[in-house]
């Protein structure tokens, strides 16, 4: 499902075409602003996640972050907003569960975006596996205080068992992962790493994305 741009590569022989499926460090952020700092420190994987934007401003933000990030020829995915995410050809939507009720997901599968759904529990994993997404993301790993949890944290032996579950669908790990957990959250075998605060709140932000970067970078080339 994963490819660099939106085209799919030309196949002369009809050899499949070469898929990059780990996600690899994918920053979860509010504003178009912290989009283009990301795309210019080289994150090629992030979502524009707006809970508190005002309406009026919403779909110029999500606009032009789809045209930086489509400049780049990065991963962007757009939280929620999937009518605005087709309108603007983003390359990717992400939805919680919440949103599975109201959310055509055959429209965002004809539109050719990439769809993500986030889970919490085994229930939930099991039920979004059927809806074959894109990815599936597990949390929340460890506590959290960017978003209200209502379930307990899954902890890593959870998360290995997940991902011992099914290995079709890529898999990207979210919820209280610091830098210092992030090893310990790939050893589990996940295909992403998803984070806010350990990149929002950092003294030098630029420099732990260029840290975690190569530290992802380096555990997916292996
Ligand atoms: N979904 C599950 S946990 C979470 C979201 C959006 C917040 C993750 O933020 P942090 O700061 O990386 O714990
Ligand atoms: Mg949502």
């Amino acid at each position: 499902v994963f490819q660099p741009d939106h085209k799919s590569a030309p196949s002369i022989c009809g050899f499949p075409a070469l898929k990059i499926r780990s996600l690899g460090l994918y920053p979860v952020v509010d504003s178009l602003d912290w989009v283009r700092k990301l795309l210019q420190w080289g994150v090629t994987t992030l979502q524009l996640r707006l809970k508190r934007t005002p309406d009026q401003q919403l779909e110029a933000e999500i606009s032009q972050a789809i045209d930086l990030a489509n400049c780049y020829k990065a991963r962007l995915f757009i939280n929620d907003h999937w009518q605005l995410a087709i309108k603007y050809r983003a390359f990717g939507v992400h939805l919680g569960q919440e949103d599975l009720e109201d959310a055509d997901l055959k429209v965002i599968q004809q539109a050719g975006l990439a769809l993500g759904i986030s889970t919490h529990g085994y229930a939930e994993l099991l039920r979004v596996i059927q809806l074959a997404p894109s990815y599936i993301a597990l949390g929340h790993i460890f506590a959290t205080n960017t978003k209200q949890m209502p379930s307990k944290p899954q902890g890593l032996e959870r998360l290995k068992a997940y991902q011992a579950l099914q290995q079709d669908i890529p898999t990207v790990a979210i919820g209280g992962i610091s830098a210092s957990k992030v090893d310990k959250v790939l050893a589990c075998g996940v295909d992403g790493i998803a984070m806010v605060s350990a990149i929002t709140a950092a003294g030098n932000p630029q420099q732990r994305v260029r840290q975690l970067l190569a530290k992802v970078e380096c555990h997916y080339a292996q």
